[in-house]
């Protein structure tokens, strides 16, 4: 199906043929750009950006570039072409063709999904709103801007599911994903790691690599749904998720660089005095991030999430390919515990431990970039490697949020705790450091002074192309 870019919100849907949902969505339209004016990116309605947008779902050609003024993005509702013949590969109902429509039985559960998904999606955008202005170079302006207008359309993708599927309950909903706000006294938003902030682009790029690849573990779990619009919307959002990844990736990654180079031109390693961050700092701020994205699996045990496997509702990560009979009645699957003063491994039933899997499953992959930022220092010439810290260091949800341990995972006092924490998480110290290396960089080609300019190009326009036109 082609996409009717005349129409007020471009679709694969067929909108046009569904006018209470049509009306539904046109009267949430003008909330959602009061709430993008408000608490979306500063400043930046007058910029014209280079921004991809998607205009189609085919695997090649999916995503148009070109100057756009953000509230004028057309942030449309995309799902991937739907199999007749799909089936539900897990739980009780597998081998059952999937639903088309929300079984009254599962209501509120998926509903419940659906809205926890949808609001991490402003609320990143809430975190970011005021790194605009110290941006390291335009390159990574358009970045920030490109991530924005693409978590705006994932929530765009999970109102739709609200207000087509979930009559006027899923109305509600989609008006309370933007009435709450990150770092709220009162209506914060639901999950912990969106209501930290993100003041400097140091967070914005360890966000970028640990919590947004928390969306795509979810995004992929969500996207076995037996539920196939929620499936088939996931999806599409996957597409557009690896971007954010590169991001976060990339970005430490030219942090390392710089930081390397500034090493050896100086012969420190403590290069805060040239203007770069030091090894030490990342680490602390790798270990922040890295936590409070592993919080974002929940619980260890978890009869939910028992529940959304069983039902069908939300699978394991690549389900079709795990070699098991996708029921789990009768397996187990490791657990880490504690008990006294010891943090060990334990089998468990493998229907409670669906959460513990798909962390397990985002940890490997965390490891990956790690490994690539070493490779970074090892090419420089340095002995300093990144690790990632014990799974239960610094956790506020789960077994470990009752205990302290050091990186390393050995069990400490709280006394040691409050002695030695700033030595692992960014101290305020640190931060404001980190903050006044944060001075914007807006003249094309030209880049800040504590990170390395990319290696790579935007639909192949080099680093030297003026992303951003301010007005
Ligand atoms: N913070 O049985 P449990 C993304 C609560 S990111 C606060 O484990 P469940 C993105 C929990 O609500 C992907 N509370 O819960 C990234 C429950 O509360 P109640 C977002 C938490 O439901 C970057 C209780 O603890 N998508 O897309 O099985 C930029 C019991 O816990 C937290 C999803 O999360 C927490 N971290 O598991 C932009 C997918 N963790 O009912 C976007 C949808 C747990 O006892 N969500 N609690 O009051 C889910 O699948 C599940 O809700 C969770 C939690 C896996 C998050
Ligand atoms: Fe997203
Ligand atoms: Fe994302």
């Amino acid at each position: 199906m082609t996409i009717n870019y005349n129409e007020k919100i471009p679709n694969n849907v067929d909108l046009s043929s569904d006018r209470r949902l049509q009306r539904a969505l046109e009267n949430w339209q003008p909330k959602f750009l009061d709430w993008w004016e408000e608490l979306g990116p500063n400043y930046s309605s007058e910029f014209d950006v280079y921004l991809r947008t998607a205009v189609s779902v085919e695997k090649q050609g999916w995503a148009h570039f070109d100057y756009v003024k953000m509230p004028e993005y057309r942030w449309g509702i995309f799902l991937t072409p739907s199999d007749p013949n799909r089936k539900i590969d897990f739980g009780m109902h597998k081998g059952e063709p999937v639903w088309q429509e929300v079984p009254g039985e599962y209501r509120s559960e998926l509903r419940r999904l659906i809205v926890t998904q949808g609001d991490t999606e402003p609320a990143s955008v809430e975190q970011q709103r005021h790194l605009g202005k110290t941006c390291p170079s335009l390159y990574d302006l358009r970045n920030l801007f490109q991530v924005n207008v693409e978590e705006g359309r994932h929530l765009w993708a999970m109102v739709y599911l609200l207000q087509a599927y979930f009559g006027r309950d899923g109305r509600e909903e989609a008006d309370s994903l933007l009435e709450r706000h990150s770092g709220d006294q009162d209506k914060p938003r639901i999950l912990g790691a969106f209501n930290e902030n993100t003041s400097d682009w140091l967070s914005f790029f360890m966000f970028t690599y640990f919590t947004d690849r928390d969306g795509k573990f979810q995004l992929a779990s969500l996207a076995e749904s037996a539920f196939d619009p929620l499936s088939r919307s996931c999806r599409f959002m996957l597409t557009e998720e690896a971007h954010h990844m590169f991001v976060g990736e990339s970005g430490v990654g030219r942090i390392v660089q710089r930081t390397c180079e500034l090493m050896n031109e100086y012969n420190t390693f403590d290069v805060r005095e040239y203007g770069g961050i030091d090894l030490h700092t990342l680490q602390k701020y790798l270990n922040f991030h890295f936590s409070v994205s592993t919080d974002l699996f929940g619980q260890e045990i978890s009869t939910n999430a028992a529940t959304y496997f069983n039902t069908g509702l939300k699978g394991r990560l690549n389900e079709a390919r795990i070699n098991d009979d996708h029921l789990l009645h009768d397996a187990s699957y490791p657990v880490f515990q504690v008990s006294e003063e010891q943090i060990f491994i334990n089998e468990t039933p493998a229907l409670n431990a669906i959460n513990e899997r798909l962390r397990d499953d985002y940890i490997a992959d965390c490891d990956l970039g790690i490994r690539r930022w070493n490779k970074i220092i090892e090419n420089s010439g340095h002995e300093f490697r990144f690790e990632l810290p014990h799974r239960a260091f610094n956790r506020n949800i789960g077994h470990f949020s009752n205990i302290k341990v050091n990186p390393e995972g050995r069990i400490i006092s709280q006394q040691e705790w409050e002695k030695r924490k700033f030595e692992w998480i960014p101290s305020e110290s640190d931060q404001s450091f980190v903050q006044s290396l944060m001075k914007p960089v807006i003249e094309p080609g030209k880049i800040a002074g504590w990170i390395a300019p990319p290696k790579g190009r935007i639909n192949r326009q080099s680093f030297e192309f003026d992303y951003v036109r301010f007005n």
